[in-house]
C-alpha cells in the first residue's frame, strides 16, 4: 500500500527549506521544524456567531461506516481482536455497497429532522472512505469505486444539510502511526510519528479544501503520542483554512468535567465537548457547548441484529440532551450492501414525526431554565418555556419553580388540555390522563418577558 507523502509533500517542503536557507544564510542548525500555527483570534460574541448554526440545530445524524460493515463486528476495536489484521485490511477489496443512494441518506436524515450529517472519512483503522491522493487504502480502490464522501458532502448541499466529517487521529493501518494497535507485529523502531502528522496534516487539507465540512469531529486523542500542542496546532491549521469550521474537543487532549463539558480554554482545544454513550450536564451557564454521540443501536458499526433503541428511547435522549442545553446526535451504520438497515430506517422515520409535531420545542432553544427534574426537562426560546414532561409523577400535578415573569398562556403541542395556576412561588401544570403521552408531553408556557435572561431553577 502506497503512502504519498513519504516522497512529494515532503520533498516539496524540503526543497523549499533549502531555498530559505541558502537565501537568508542561516547556520545549519536553524529549526527544521516549521513552526505552530496559531489560530485566529476570537471574542465570545464572535465564536457566538460561529457556533449559530450548530446550535440552532440540536440534532444531527452519525454515520459510521467501513469495509468492517462486511464483518459485522466494531469499527473501533475489533482489527487485530475479533478479525485478524490480515482479513481485517483485505475487506476493502469485497467492500461494494451497490445500493448506497446519498439521496436517500439525505432525505431520511432530513424526514428525521436532523440538521447535519457526520460521516466517519477515515476511522481507528485508517481506511480513508474518501478521495484520498495520500494514502490508496481508501474508497476508490474498492470495487465499488465511488467516492462516499462526495456523493453524501453534494447531496447534503443540495438538501439544505451541513455535511460534517469524522477524523480519527488514530490509524493503525499507517506505518508511522504509534502506538501499534492490537496484534500488529511491525515494529515500532521504523515508525516516525513527526512524518504520520504530515501525513494527517495532508488528509485534513484535502478534507476541507475539497469536501468543505461544516464541523470536523476528531476522535483517538487519548492514544501515547498524541499531545495537547499538537492539537492546537492542527486546529490553527484548519481555522486558518476555513474560519468558519467548527471543531471538537477531541483534537486536544484533556476532556475534563467528565466528557461531557469543556476545560478552560488555556488547558484544551476544540470548539464543543463531545460526551460519548451519555447525556452531557446540564450547566446552565448557555456558552458551554457540548453534543451527545449515541448509537441507534449498540455498536458504531452495523451488526446483524443489534439491539436497537426504542422511539421512546430516542426521543428521550433527543429532549433530555436539548434540556440539558447540549447537541444530540444519533449514529447510524450502514450494512455492506450500502442500505441502511429498514428497522433503523423506520425508526428514523417515527423520530421524524414526533420531530414534526415538536420541533419548535427543540430547535433554536436552550436548555432550562428549570433544571432536569424527575418529571423531565425544560427548553426555552424567546419568551417561551417548553416544559417536556417524560415521566409522569404519578396522578400529581408537576409542579415548576416560580420564574419571576408572568405566564401569559399554556397549550399543549402535543394536543390536549393543561390547566395552569401561577402562585407566588410557584407554577401548577395539571393535565388530564387523557392529554398524557407517553413519548413526551409538551407544554409550551408563554411568558410577559424574555425566558433567556432567567437563571436555572
Ligand atoms: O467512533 C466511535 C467509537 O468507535 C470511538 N468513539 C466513538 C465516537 C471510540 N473508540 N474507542 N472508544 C470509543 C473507547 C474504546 C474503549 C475500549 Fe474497549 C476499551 C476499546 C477496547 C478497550 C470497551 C471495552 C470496548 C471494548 C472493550
Amino acid at each position: 500500500m502506497r503512502f504519498a507523502h513519504s516522497f512529494g509533500p515532503c520533498l516539496a517542503v524540503c526543497t523549499g527549506l533549502l531555498t530559505l536557507w541558502a537565501a537568508a544564510g542561516w547556520a545549519a542548525h536553524a529549526a527544521a521544524q516549521p513552526a505552530a500555527a496559531v489560530a485566529p483570534a476570537e471574542s465570545p460574541a464572535q465564536k457566538a456567531e460561529r457556533m449559530k448554526w450548530w446550535l440552532d440545530a440540536r440534532f444531527g445524524m452519525f454515520i459510521h461506516w467501513g469495509p468492517v460493515s462486511l464483518k459485522g463486528t466494531e469499527i473501533g476495536w475489533s482489527r487485530g481482536r475479533e478479525v485478524p489484521i490480515a482479513v481485517y485490511d483485505n475487506l476493502y477489496k469485497e467492500f461494494n455497497p451497490e445500493k448506497f443512494d446519498a439521496r436517500e441518506y439525505v432525505a431520511l436524515a432530513k424526514e428525521a429532522g436532523m440538521k447535519y450529517i457526520t460521516l466517519t472519512a477515515k476511522h481507528h483503522d485508517g481506511f480513508s472512505m474518501f478521495a484520498t491522493r495520500l494514502s490508496d487504502y481508501n474508497i476508490m480502490n474498492t470495487p465499488f469505486k465511488r467516492d462516499i464522501a462526495r456523493e453524501l458532502a453534494d447531496e447534503c448541499r443540495r438538501q439544505g444539510l451541513k455535511f460534517c466529517t469524522y477524523y480519527s487521529i488514530i490509524d493503525w493501518y499507517h506505518p508511522d502511526y504509534l502506538p501499534r494497535g492490537a496484534g500488529d507485529q511491525r515494529p515500532a523502531k521504523d515508525a516516525d510519528f513527526e512524518r504520520y502528522c504530515a501525513f494527517m496534516k495532508g488528509q485534513l487539507r484535502e478534507l476541507v479544501e475539497n469536501y468543505h465540512p461544516a464541523v470536523l469531529w476528531f476522535d483517538g486523542e487519548w492514544e501515547d503520542h498524541w499531545t495537547v500542542e499538537r492539537g492546537r496546532d492542527i486546529y490553527a491549521m484548519l481555522r486558518r483554512l476555513d474560519p468558519n469550521l467548527i471543531i471538537n474537543n477531541r483534537i486536544g487532549k484533556k476532556r475534563a468535567f467528565g466528557q461531557g463539558g469543556m476545560t478552560p480554554p488555556e488547558s484544551t482545544v476544540g470548539d464543543f465537548g463531545t460526551p460519548e454513550q451519555e447525556t452531557g450536564r446540564f450547566y446552565g451557564d448557555r456558552i458551554t457547548y457540548w453534543e451527545s454521540n449515541m448509537t441507534i443501536c449498540q455498536q458504531w458499526a452495523w451488526k446483524p441484529n443489534d439491539r436497537l433503541k426504542s422511539l421512546k428511547e430516542c426521543v428521550d435522549l433527543l429532549v433530555t440532551n436539548a434540556g440539558y442545553d447540549g447537541n444530540f446526535m444519533l449514529n447510524v451504520g450502514p450494512m455492506p450492501d450500502g442500505r441502511i438497515e429498514p428497522r433503523q430506517v423506520e425508526r428514523l422515520r417515527e423520530i421524524g414525526r414526533w420531530v414534526k409535531q415538536c420541533g419548535e420545542s427543540i430547535y433554536g432553544t436552550r436548555g432550562g431554565p428549570f433544571k432536569p427534574a424527575k418529571w423531565g426537562v425544560s427548553t426555552c426560546k424567546d419568551n417561551t418555556i417548553y416544559v417536556h414532561v417524560l415521566r409522569w409523577p404519578g396522578d400529581d400535578p408537576v409542579v415548576l419553580p416560580g420564574v419571576g415573569k408572568k405566564v401569559l398562556s399554556g397549550r399543549l403541542l402535543t394536543g390536549g388540555t393543561v390547566e395552569v395556576k401561577q402562585g407566588e412561588q410557584e407554577i401548577v401544570l395539571r393535565i388530564p390522563s387523557a392529554s398524557r403521552q407517553e413519548l413526551d408531553t409538551v407544554i409550551e408556557l408563554r411568558l410577559d418577558g424574555s425566558a433567556m435572561d432567567i437563571p436555572p431553577k
